[in-house]
């Protein structure tokens, strides 16, 4: 792998310092072409290539459109995205890794957390144009012989994901107005009388006292950890959320001892910058002052000793309603809470938090750094910040998942999609979205499911649990407002019984499968490409992903349909999975040739798909109601392969190891 330096870069996260990838310094770098620009008033870096008619660009994590990038603009600039519109340019997260596969093969690492623009082949240039809004640069490239090897080599860069409890494996339950002990009874209760296997509950932002970090709403949740206890004890956890930015409240012991340390991001003249979000008029913490993690992690504990062992972290661009300036609306959603608070509030600036972002500033080795300047590593270092926290405060793993994100932030944390909504363009997004975020080491991740805006239906949230079964982290979530989305909210549950069971029975799969990768520095889902680089049929089929070692998934992404068409690139072993009348688990497997094929996918079965001679486990744990009533030992093989390699560990040790491999065969299992 090469390095080429440009500038003083800014230090990022990105490279894992346990890293024994080699990385050569070199000066001339081929392949590109590079030029400067001012850009927004920027001196910035230019670099450019002709892309060949069949070259495929891969990469950039969590952006919108295909697997193959081309055809599209992406800026990595992280925003609170509320509309996943197939042209939004700007999500949550700056992935900066792309991977071109032509007749040359190589993949660039733009290591910078200024705002970085892709064109790539846009309006059909024909072209390759990344624009970093900055002079300091580290420009990592890749050469190998694929660009599965290429990404390899990346992750072996980048280091491992964090890891997650084996509980965190199972399905969570969420939904914005979730704040209590009534919802948190409800839920379970739902899931529960309807033998719907559940491992978490989220809490959104109503579980707090008047949106305030680290605190609660005590006439909803009059004792947190009594109500955390009881649900443990059934083999739920409950997850809540924590946002950004901290309420200016003198007495609040979060404002008081932030403010006290100066651990708050601040203005030009050094006070501290006033932006409203949930709660009001919040400060945004200076993550990038170690002590400000440290003292930010610490806030965990007040939860963390009430037995809470995952959090989602939100808001963390950082989304911006309203700041003390220019009285502009800087969001959408903030009307809510904004106009209550500021009723008299004059809108004169255009509707983006991007001008904020110039306002304020980070203590950085002791000079003050513009926000917009470090923008894409803020939520990141939230992560981190989190981590650091809960890393002392659980015992064993924890689950935490963010959503804004830079690559490296993956070491502490998941991150979930954001604000998708119910359509079936969004279940193909998330589809397409996986394999890219797996090459830039995200591989703790899933979408919403069922989409947060808008309403969801019986049929769509049916399809959306047959995909999310094979995303590691699988969570029904929606907005305020929305339809009910919870698995027994659309009448006769047999038919999600049937697919969260087989997320369930298949969870010591996916689970090893995760870890695998996560050892082996491995991607854990794949473009099916990657798996059959010489098929040019492969090459551009999209709606189909590799997950794990050996599952093909091609799962039904249209409305009213019961039936859709498969390419398998190789003889493969179809997989019908139902349910019995009887509501036991049932897996038809048949030999399909290499071709074109129609499978027919009623609302309560699955088809997948296992490479020829292989064999994948499934748990014979068929009645677990969450991954507390599951032994990963208790497996067994599914397909035509005589044996499979199983990681197997107690799904909350934090060390990772070859040893915990073993060999699952027929007969049994051995070390
Ligand atoms: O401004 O906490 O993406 O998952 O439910 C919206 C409320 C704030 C955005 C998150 C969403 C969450 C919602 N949050």
């Amino acid at each position: 792998m090469k390095l080429y330096t440009f500038g003083t870069p800014f230090e990022t996260i990105a490279v894992d310092p346990n890293s024994t990838e080699e990385v050569r310094e070199e000066k001339v770098l081929p392949y590109l072409e590079i030029s400067r620009d001012v850009v927004d008033e920027t001196p910035s870096l230019v670099f450019t290539r002709k892309l060949a008619g069949r070259d495929v660009v891969y990469g950039l994590g969590e952006t919108m459109r295909g697997i193959n990038k081309r055809g599209g603009r992406y800026v990595s600039y992280n925003t609170d995205c509320p509309h996943h519109y197939q042209s939004m340019p700007s999500m949550y997260g700056a992935h900066n890794f792309i991977v071109i596969d032509g007749e040359e093969k190589f993949g660039v690492f733009f290591d910078t957390p200024s705002r970085v623009t892709f064109e790539i082949d846009y309006e059909n240039s024909g072209e390759l144009k990344v624009i970093c809004e900055t002079e300091d640069l580290r420009l990592y490239l890749i050469e190998e012989s694929s660009a599965l090897e290429i990404s390899r080599a990346f992750l072996r860069l980048i280091g491992p994901s964090f890891l997650p409890p084996l509980w965190a494996f199972g399905l969570g339950q969420s939904r914005w107005g979730y704040g209590g002990d009534e919802d948190v009874e409800r839920v379970f209760k739902g899931y529960r009388e309807n033998e719907l296997p559940l491992d978490y509950i989220c809490l959104d932002i109503d579980y707090m006292d008047r949106y305030i970090d680290f605190t609660t709403n005590t006439e909803k949740l009059p004792d947190l950890g009594a109500l955390s206890a009881r649900m443990k004890e059934q083999g739920i956890r409950l997850v809540p959320i924590i946002d950004a930015g901290i309420k200016v409240e003198p007495g609040n012991k979060t404002y008081d001892e932030g403010l006290e340390g100066g651990y708050f991001s601040v203005k030009e003249n050094g006070e501290p910058f006033h932006a409203a979000v949930w709660p009001g008029m919040t400060h945004f913490p200076d993550f990038f002052q170690p002590e400000a993690r440290e003292w930010f992690g610490r806030q965990y504990e007040g939860l963390t000793s009430q037995g809470i062992e995952g959090f989602w972290n939100d808001m963390n661009e950082p989304s911006i309603f309203y700041s003390e300036f220019e009285g502009q609306k800087s969001q959408w959603l903030g009307d809510i809470v904004i106009n209550k608070l500021f009723p008299d509030r004059q809108e004169k600036g255009e509707v983006s938090a991007y001008r904020d972002y110039k306002r304020f500033y980070h203590k950085i080795n002791g000079q003050l750094v513009q926000h917009h300047r470090v923008h894409n590593l803020y939520g990141a270092l939230m992560t981190v910040a989190s981590a650091g926290g809960l890393e002392k405060q659980v015992d064993g793993r924890y689950l935490l998942f963010s959503r804004a994100s830079y690559i490296g932030a993956h070491r502490y944390g998941g991150i979930w999609t954001g604000d998708n909504s119910s359509t079936y363009e969004m279940l193909r997004q998330n589809l397409l979205m996986m394999p890219s975020l797996s090459m830039c080491g995200f591989i703790y991740t899933g979408a919403d499911t069922g989409g947060f805006g808008e309403n969801c239906n019986r049929q769509l949230l049916l399809r959306w649990l047959a995909l999310s079964a094979f995303t590691p982290l699988e969570r029904n979530h929606s907005a305020l407002h929305t339809r009910e989305q919870e698995c027994y909210a659309f009448g006769d549950t047999t038919a999600f019984r049937a697919l969260i069971r087989l997320r369930y029975l298949l969870i010591p799969y996916l689970y090893s499968e995760f870890m695998k990768a996560n050892l082996r520095r491995d991607m854990l889902l794949r473009p099916i490409a990657f798996d059959f680089p010489n098929d040019e049929r492969a090459l551009r089929t999209e709606d189909q992903v590799m997950v794990g070692e050996s599952v093909m998934i091609a799962p039904v992404l249209r409305e009213n349909s019961l039936t859709r068409r498969v390419y398998l690139p190789e003889d493969m072993q179809k997989v019908r999975y139902h349910l019995t009348e009887s509501g036991e688990p049932v897996f038809d497997v048949e030999l399909w040739k290499r071709g074109e094929h129609t499978v027919n996918v009623p609302l309560d079965e699955v088809v997948f798909f296992i490479k020829k001679d292989a064999a994948i486990i499934v748990s014979t744990d068929e009645k677990a109601m969450s991954t507390n009533e599951m032994d990963l030992s208790h497996v067994r093989l599914l397909g035509e392969g005589a044996s499979y390699e199983q990681y197997l560990d107690d799904g909350r040790t934090k060390v990772m190891a070859e040893e915990n491999i073993r060999t699952v065969t027929e007969a049994g299992a051995t070390a």
